[in-house]
């Protein structure tokens, strides 16, 4: 009898632990901080803390060990916080610990109308505050939606922002609008060209880098300086792009690949039965996708590249999140004939998991944060940002345990199976340990 209630009693407190197997790894699932009010950018800090922005205008560092919240900036009473728009894209300065202690922020207000904003604060550890905010950028055109807006800082001291097209959709093709673009600004703080156009924008005097967007939110550096994007389609083609200066791709005639597939024509209105996306393409010199999600939408988010040995199976690869279809994606890419990159393998992983899935960031010893938006759009609870870390590294390994023998594997049913199996299971095993896990093939 007391067997049996040990039994249940270990059974009780160990199922919130949570594992999952990816490949041959297994990663264990870690909640650091719940109860966020729609958390839009992760960013592993300079401080080894997680930066992270709530969209109707907060910014905070999380202690990843204790979940503790350190709210650094409150400007809500700024900001307008409406359906896709609010506290958007954060970036850090590169030189964070180098004398430049400065943020960007992406938000919307209003003045007018809606319009976004790109902001500068200076970080102040005595107090612990983002301080004196200097404007950057205002008076975009903004929208309650296709607003982007995420922040890539590159290596040069210049600032990658994806502007959406605010429902301005030829406005994307023109290049006197700033949006439906990926604007590219110094962020140099020490030579006096900070928010200006560097000298090598591909069109003098403009802060316009590439064009033809509709709604970019994912932005990442990968391998060889390598520019990665993703981008929400209509109802039809979410893209991942390779961002070149001056390339052109193609909203709103074009979606997704140039191959005239599933064309809306509500927004392709320079196309006809006569004059296709293939031809609008070749005219244009339009820079195609290197994937598409084809005759439907995933809702495609913040993308990184994992260039960590900790997650062999994640290992040079990009991760997407992706809200709609609530799902991690690991795109395998390699170098084609010509030379460029192509997406060899597209592979969704945690499907349903945490439901929506908003970014991404990572520690430096690999381990994985998701910002999770809850089950529906534009926002609902559980908003929280998870742990995933692999168990041999991680030191946690809280279900070691030398004499640990799996009893058996149920399905969500209860039926018994082979845990050989891919999908859910549940796994007993002879210690009273209950856990679930997630086999991929
Ligand atoms: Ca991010
Ligand atoms: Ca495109
Ligand atoms: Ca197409």
């Amino acid at each position: 009898m007391k067997n049996i209630l040990t039994l249940i009693v270990l059974t009780t407190s160990l199922l919130y632990s949570q594992q999952h197997q990816v490949g041959s790894t297994l990663l264990e699932e870690r909640e650091v901080v719940n109860g966020l009010d729609v958390p839009w950018e992760i960013k592993w800090g300079p401080d080894n803390f997680i930066w992270v922005t709530e969209r109707p205008g907060i910014i905070s560092r999380v202690d990843v060990e204790t979940g503790e919240k350190h709210v650094i900036l409150d400007i809500q009473s700024s900001v307008w916080d409406s359906n896709e728009a609010g506290l958007l894209g954060m970036e850090i300065h590169p030189e964070f610990n180098n004398g430049s202690p400065y943020v960007f922020l992406a938000y919307t207000y209003l003045s007018g109308g809606a319009k976004e904003k790109i902001v500068c604060y200076e970080y102040d550890a005595n107090s612990d505050q983002l301080i004196n905010e200097v404007v950057l950028l205002d008076g975009l055109d903004g929208n309650s939606t296709h607003i982007g807006c995420r922040l890539l800082a590159l290596d040069d001291l210049t600032m990658l922002i994806t502007t959406g097209d605010a429902q301005d959709w030829d406005a994307s093709q023109d290049l006197n609008e700033l949006t439906g673009k990926t604007l590219r600004m110094s962020i140099n703080t020490v030579d006096g060209t900070l928010g200006q156009v560097p000298d090598d924008n591909p069109f003098p005097g403009s802060l316009v880098w590439s064009w033809g967007h509709r709604n970019a939110q994912g932005l990442a550096l990968g391998p060889n300086g390598i520019i990665y994007s993703s981008e929400h389609g209509p109802s039809n083609d979410d893209e991942l792009n390779i961002l070149t200066s001056g390339g052109n791709y193609g909203w709103p005639n074009v979606q997704g690949y140039c191959d005239n597939q599933w064309v809306d024509y509500y927004y392709a209105g320079d196309l006809s039965n006569s004059y296709t996306e293939t031809d609008y393409c070749e005219d244009n010199n339009i820079t195609d996708a290197i994937w598409s999600s084809g005759s439907s939408t995933i809702a495609t988010s913040d993308i990184i590249w994992y260039d960590n040995s900790a997650i062999p199976e994640f290992e040079e690869t990009l991760l997407m999140t992706v809200l709609k279809d609530k799902m991690l994606v690991r795109f395998i890419l390699s170098e084609d004939a010509n030379g460029e990159m192509e997406v060899d393998e597209y592979t969704e992983f945690f499907n349903n998991e945490w439901g929506r899935l908003r970014d991404i960031c990572i520690s430096p010893d690999g381990k994985i944060y998701l910002a999770t938006n809850g089950y529906s759009w534009p926002s609902q609870g559980p908003n929280e940002i998870i742990e995933l870390a692999p168990v041999n590294t991680s030191g946690i390994e809280i279900h070691h345990s030398p004499s640990k023998k799996l009893l058996h594997s149920l399905d969500l049913l209860g039926r018994k199976i082979d845990n050989q199996q891919s999908g859910f299971y549940i796994n007993i095993y002879d210690n009273g340990l209950v856990e679930k896990q997630y086999k991929l093939d």
